[in-house]
């Protein structure tokens, strides 16, 4: 059976949805990031960058919510978890990098300075910096989903689960995200709470969409 090794509210819920939306059974491991339970020797066995998500099938470990999704919408193509077009389909990938390599990161910079520089000084630069970039990062989503119901276009796909923890997570960085700062991206999540995937994981998780 697969196993999703995940944080509450961490990236993983996007892993986490996607494998609800495959309709295959699945076990979950919690490795909360909150107190490092990531970085200990048992999960570092499992993932060696100490990073979550991982998922485990047949004994085989992926990482990256990325490849783990590419995986999930792959062998599960009933699913339809990517689009079919080419251009739709590149428009996923393109968020789904996106997501990965600069959504995220501003975040990172943001709760986890210490990744990047050592002194207190330097750490405050580091986060100082990131304010700045979270609003460009939110203001980059909000311009999309003006235009667009999901991140590739039309229809559901695995690129849409980050774009729900990024909503989150600029209210739990003193952001205000309302129908009136971003009337779009909040129209958008209260949608995807209509999905009976999302529904589950967030009840499963413990977390919520809206402050
Ligand atoms: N690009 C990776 C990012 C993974 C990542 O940074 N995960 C965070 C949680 S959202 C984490 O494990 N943080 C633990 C830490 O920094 O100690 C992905 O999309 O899977």
């Amino acid at each position: 059976m697969m196993k999703l090794f995940y944080s509450p509210g961490a990236c993983s819920l996007a892993s986490h949805i996607a494998l609800i939306e495959t309709g295959a059974p699945f076990e979950l491991v919690k490795v909360p990031v909150a107190d490092r339970s990531n970085w200990r020797p048992e999960y570092l066995a499992i993932n060696p960058r100490g990073f979550i998500p991982a998922l485990e099938v047949n004994g085989h470990v992926m990482s990256e919510n990325a490849a783990i999704m590419l995986y999930l919408a792959h062998t599960h193509p009933a699913a339809r978890l990517l689009p079919a077009e080419p251009g739709a389909l590149a428009r996923a990938l393109e968020w789904l990098a996106w997501q990965s390599n600069t959504a995220h990161p501003v975040f990172a910079h943001l709760w986890r300075p210490e990744r990047f520089v050592d002194t207190a000084e330097e750490k405050e630069m580091v986060k100082k910096a990131a304010v700045s970039r979270v609003k460009a990062v939110a203001s980059e989503v909000e311009t999309w989903l003006q235009r667009n119901d999901y991140a590739a276009g039309p229809l559901f796909s695995i690129a849409d689960g980050m774009f729900l923890v990024l909503y989150r997570w600029m209210w739990r960085a003193g952001e205000t995200v309302n129908e009136e700062t971003f009337p779009a991206w909040t129209r958008y999540v209260l949608r995807l709470r209509e999905r009976p995937s999302v529904q589950q994981a967030l009840a499963t998780e413990q977390v919520s969409l809206f402050p």
